[in-house]
Order: structure tokens, then C-alpha cells, then sequence
């Protein structure tokens, strides 16, 4: 997998202009915009701006941009000022853990006291 943008992909349409998102921060390697179905008052995806199916794809190809996400997504927590009283960070990998969106992105939650899951 090269990185190359993916016709078929939302998250490249939202890269490209092609779709509106609400972004908060952008870098040349990353972007981060509000979750179109927020599960929690701040709710921020942060995405590679190549094209990678999922985090653990993109880490094996570009192990540097993997720990640039973890940077911005931190980033965007210091932003929506979450950082003090705690987040959630989430990579849903492969449809059976609940991704959808086929581009690696992490899920950057909180705002609210977060409920244990499972971890
Ligand atoms: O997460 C994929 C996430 O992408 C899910 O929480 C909804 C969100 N989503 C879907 N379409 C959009 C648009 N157009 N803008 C913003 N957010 C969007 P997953 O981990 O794959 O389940």
C-alpha cells in the first residue's frame, strides 16, 4: 500500500475538498475534523492525510506519520482544553471491531466522564 489517494474513500474526499468537514487542526501530513455522529461532546477524528486502511497499515508503511497522529491527536486534546481531565483514544481496526471507514484514523473523545469499556 502505497499511500496513494483511493478513489473510493471518504475520508480522501474529505482530504481533497471534495466533502465539507468541520476541520480544527491540519498539518502537510495529517488532518483533524468533528466526527460527522459524535458519541461524546468533543469527538475529533485525526487522519493521515495519504491513504492507509488502518492504523496498523499505516504504521508498518510510515511508522513516523503513526506517531505523528498520536502527536496531533494530543494536539487536538490540549485545544478542546480535554487534556487535563482525560481522553479516550481509539483505533478501530478491521470491520469486526467496528471500523467503517476504511482510512486510518484515531478517535479523539472526551468532555464527559468516559464509561469503562473494555480495556
Ligand atoms: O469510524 C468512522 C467514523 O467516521 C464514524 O465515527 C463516523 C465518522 N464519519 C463518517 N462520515 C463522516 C463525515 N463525512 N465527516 C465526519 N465524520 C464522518 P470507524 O472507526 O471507522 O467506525
Amino acid at each position: 500500500m502505497s499511500g496513494e489517494p483511493q478513489s473510493d474513500c471518504l475520508f480522501c474526499k474529505i482530504v481533497a475538498g471534495e466533502i465539507p468537514a468541520t476541520v480544527v487542526r491540519q498539518n502537510e501530513r495529517t488532518i483533524a475534523f468533528r466526527d460527522i455522529s459524535p458519541q461524546a461532546p468533543t469527538h475529533i477524528l485525526v487522519i493521515p492525510k495519504a491513504h492507509y486502511p488502518n492504523a496498523a497499515a499505516l504504521a508498518a508503511a510510515e511508522p513516523a506519520l503513526a506517531a505523528e497522529l498520536l502527536v496531533e491527536a494530543g494536539e487536538v486534546a490540549a485545544d478542546e482544553k480535554i487534556d487535563q481531565a482525560g481522553y479516550r483514544l481509539i483505533f478501530n481496526t478491521g470491520a469486526g471491531a467496528g471500523q467503517t471507514v476504511f482510512h486510518a484514523h484515531v478517535h479523539v473523545l472526551g468532555g464527559t466522564p468516559l464509561r469503562e469499556g473494555l480495556v
